[in-house]
């Protein structure tokens, strides 16, 4: 990961927020590092300290409720999977949300999910409505290469993705560099998300590459990641 990333000093924007933030981040706050590449704008850096980060992956693992059912199929080139780990979303009523061809409603905000909503808010100025939480049992589960550019996302807005548990390998591939048809070769960027992190995904990088969560068969430990987006209300879509 270090051959794209740039150490901003502590104090300096994150997340290229709206709000104003305090001048200085809480003392002992880890500084954001930039990833940039052409195309790729993102941040990242850890959010909470460990003793925070253990008390909250262990209030996920016992306050979020995951879908089941239909909900836990994929529709992928015209077929229904199984989706390999454990998803649910939680946000604002009313909003819905197409992924991989089925729609998600939101359940409603729990407190453990606005506490974190909250700390990004703080820390980066923005603020989201709605949340797609991903649980990994192992390194087995996994999320294939995507973009998250769904048509119900405010255009340009930045998505917010928040790691505990097991750190994990995550890959970004440039769309021009994907598969047989690939008109140039660029190389992959691969960060690992520790427990704790926040990474901040700025346009216009779902524009041009796509991530994945690849299999990590030597990782035995859950891994929990929640992406806060900012979804239009149906009234603008
Ligand atoms: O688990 C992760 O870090 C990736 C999740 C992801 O790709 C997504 O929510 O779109």
């Amino acid at each position: 990961m270090d051959r794209y990333v740039v150490k901003r000093p502590p104090g300096e924007a994150g997340g290229g927020g709206k709000r104003p933030r305090p001048a200085e981040p809480p003392s002992g706050q880890p500084p954001w590092q930039e990833i940039r590449a052409e195309g790729l704008n993102c941040d990242y850096r850890l959010l909470f300290g460990k003793a925070e980060a253990d008390e909250i992956f262990q209030r996920l693992e016992e306050e979020v409720e995951y879908f089941e059912g239909e909900m836990t199929k994929l529709h992928v080139f015209g077929k229904w999977h199984d989706i390999p780990r454990k998803q649910v979303t939680y946000g604002d009523p009313e909003l819905t949300y197409t992924y991989s061809g089925v729609t998600f409603s939101p359940k409603p905000w729990i407190p453990v999910l606005n506490r974190i909503r909250d700390r990004i808010a703080l820390d980066t100025g923005h603020t989201f409505n709605f949340v797609l939480i991903n649980r990994y049992k192992d390194g087995g589960d996994h999320i294939g290469e995507h973009r998250d550019d769904e048509r119900e996302l405010v255009p340009r807005s930045p998505i917010a993705s928040v790691s505990f548990g097991a750190c994990r390998d995550f890959v970004f591939r440039h769309c021009d560099s994907r598969g047989k048809n690939a008109t140039r070769h660029m190389k992959p960027i691969k960060l690992q998300l520790a427990h704790g992190s926040l990474l901040m995904m700025k346009y216009p990088t779902n524009v041009y590459w796509y991530h994945s969560l690849p299999i990590r068969k030597r990782v035995l430990a859950p891994r929990i990641n929640l992406t806060f987006r900012k979804v239009m209300t149906v009234a603008k879509k």
